[in-house]
């Protein structure tokens, strides 16, 4: 039988969360030991400003042990999410991970699957989807990774902070996916299967299509995963129990 592909995203992991922290490396020496491959759909980190985040002793921790998973030949796929949209080259080395477009189309066992972050497809979200434009600019990435620091730190404390702001403001239904837009999606790429997190609204949604799998985000400890097997997709808790 074929080990299971497994699928993780929305972990925010930071030094604040360290259950969440400890239920990563428990989840890398758990469940993770036993599948072919790992695919980690964005928003991992609290927040990704740049690859000189590898001096510091927390993310380098969680990189060397997603690296070594790469030792029992368990191949690690990362896609941005939208906290964690600036890992470079020095990062996918470090974790020796490959780093996928949003959204790419995999073949999982067979089947042709589409698997991105999500935050693009929340389309009703104008604020976000205008902030999103400015922030995946090449030039815009480029000017910001060239400031230091202490300086990038300072403006991401000040973004999360409008974020909050803004969120409390956001009726819920703008905050999730488009439904049409996911159907333009799948039917442009083909797919019967998209998976995809952000929205913290773990789910399997059936469609006309076919299914959207929503991952579940991790907080204080609690998390979980998407387990794809030539039999079927089922969604667990770290526990193991099925959600
Ligand atoms: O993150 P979450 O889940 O709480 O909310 C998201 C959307 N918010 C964000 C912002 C991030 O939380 C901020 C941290 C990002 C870290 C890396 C940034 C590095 C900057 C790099 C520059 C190249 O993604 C939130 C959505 C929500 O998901 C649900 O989908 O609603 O969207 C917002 O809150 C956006 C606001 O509505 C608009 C914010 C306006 C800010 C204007 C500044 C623009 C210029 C910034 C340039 C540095
Ligand atoms: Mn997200």
């Amino acid at each position: 039988m074929s080990a299971p592909i497994l699928f993780i995203s929305d972990l925010h992991l930071s030094p604040a969360d360290p259950a969440t922290t400890a239920a990563f490396h428990a989840f890398l020496q758990g469940p993770a030991r036993n599948a072919s491959a790992l695919y980690i759909l964005g928003d991992l980190f609290e927040f990704w400003i740049g690859d000189d985040g590898l001096d510091e002793a927390f993310n380098a921790e969680i990189v060397a042990a997603i690296a070594q998973l790469a030792e029992q030949k368990i191949a690690v796929f990362f896609l941005a999410g939208n906290r964690d949209f600036l890992p470079g080259q020095r990062f996918a080395d470090a974790a020796r991970l490959t780093i996928l477009n949003d959204p790419s189309l995999v073949q999982l066992f067979g089947q042709n699957v589409l698997i991105a972050h999500g935050d693009a497809l929340c389309t009703d979200d104008l604020a976000y989807q205008r902030f999103r434009l400015i922030v995946r600019h090449p030039w815009v990435q480029s000017l910001f990774l060239a400031l230091p620091r202490r300086w990038r730190l300072a403006q991401v404390e000040k973004l999360r902070a409008r974020s909050k702001e803004s969120n409390q403001m956001k009726r819920s239904d703008v905050m999730d996916v488009n439904t049409a837009a996911v159907a333009s999606l799948m039917q442009q790429h083909h797919v019967q299967t998209l998976i995809h997190g952000h929205t913290h609204r773990p789910a399997q949604h059936m469609l006309p299509q076919g299914q959207r799998w929503v991952l579940p985000d991790w907080y204080q400890g609690k998390g979980g995963y998407l387990c794809v097997q030539a039999s079927g997709i089922s969604m667990h808790q770290l526990d193991g129990r099925a959600f």
